[in-house]
């Protein structure tokens, strides 16, 4: 495993949101900005990704009456888990970790402002069909290789790579700089299907310099 000139990073949603204290808080979720600040200087090229909704989007449970978090609900495009509020456009929980220091990372990518669809992935929305344009970006810029690595490694750092290996990229998963979720088994079911399209998952000590 070797970021190459033709290898990316990709940080998924290092924002406050999901850190200890955050309205849909990933238990250690904060652990991991340490060890991504390390592996980003090992890459010519970083890409971020921000959870960024509207106020009342379809994927909060305050916009369904009568539902709580994490129930599911059946919108247009299929099941959709619900969550509690977060990371709204503009607020303080939608923020980057003020401790991430990447000043090289070449990309934001923002993801899940249309009100009625989420989009856990970065490149494709949860209707299937709505590109983030992620994948063009990164075909016109010669990667080849993703290196995925943030929160949450059952939902945006999968939904993430398992897209990404559709979309043609080569996928690791740098499975100790990322912390999941975990609802009703969802990790364990995560990396089988990641497993299942061929990600490779890795150390992040397994990454050279
Ligand atoms: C995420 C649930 C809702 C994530 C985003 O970043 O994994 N999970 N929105
Ligand atoms: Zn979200």
């Amino acid at each position: 495993m070797k970021p190459d000139p033709n290898s990316a990073l990709v940080a998924v949603d290092l924002q406050y949101d999901f850190m200890p204290g955050g309205a849909l808080a990933v238990p250690d979720g904060d652990a991991v900005v340490p060890l991504v600040n390390r592996l980003a200087r090992r890459f010519a090229n970083v890409v971020l990704t921000q959870d960024w909704h509207p106020p009342h989007h379809a994927s909060f449970a305050s916009s369904h009456p009568g539902k709580k978090p994490f129930d599911t609900i059946r919108l247009a495009y299929g099941e959709q888990v619900l969550w509690p509020d977060h990371c709204v456009q503009g607020t303080s929980g939608a923020a980057l970790h003020e401790d991430l220091d990447i000043p090289h990372a070449q990309l934001v990518i923002r993801k899940g402002y249309h009100p009625g669809v989420d989009s856990y992935s970065a490149f494709r929305e949860a209707d299937r069909a709505t590109q983030t344009g992620l994948a063009g970006y990164l075909r016109e810029r010669g990667i080849e290789r993703l290196y995925f690595c943030g929160l949450a490694t059952d939902f945006c750092v999968a939904w993430s790579a398992l897209d990404a290996v559709r979309a043609g990229f080569a996928v690791h998963v740098i499975d100790d700089a990322c912390r999941a979720i975990d609802l009703r088994g969802s990790l364990a079911q995560a990396w089988n299907e990641m497993a299942a399209a061929g990600v490779a998952r890795h150390a992040a000590d397994k990454v050279p310099a």
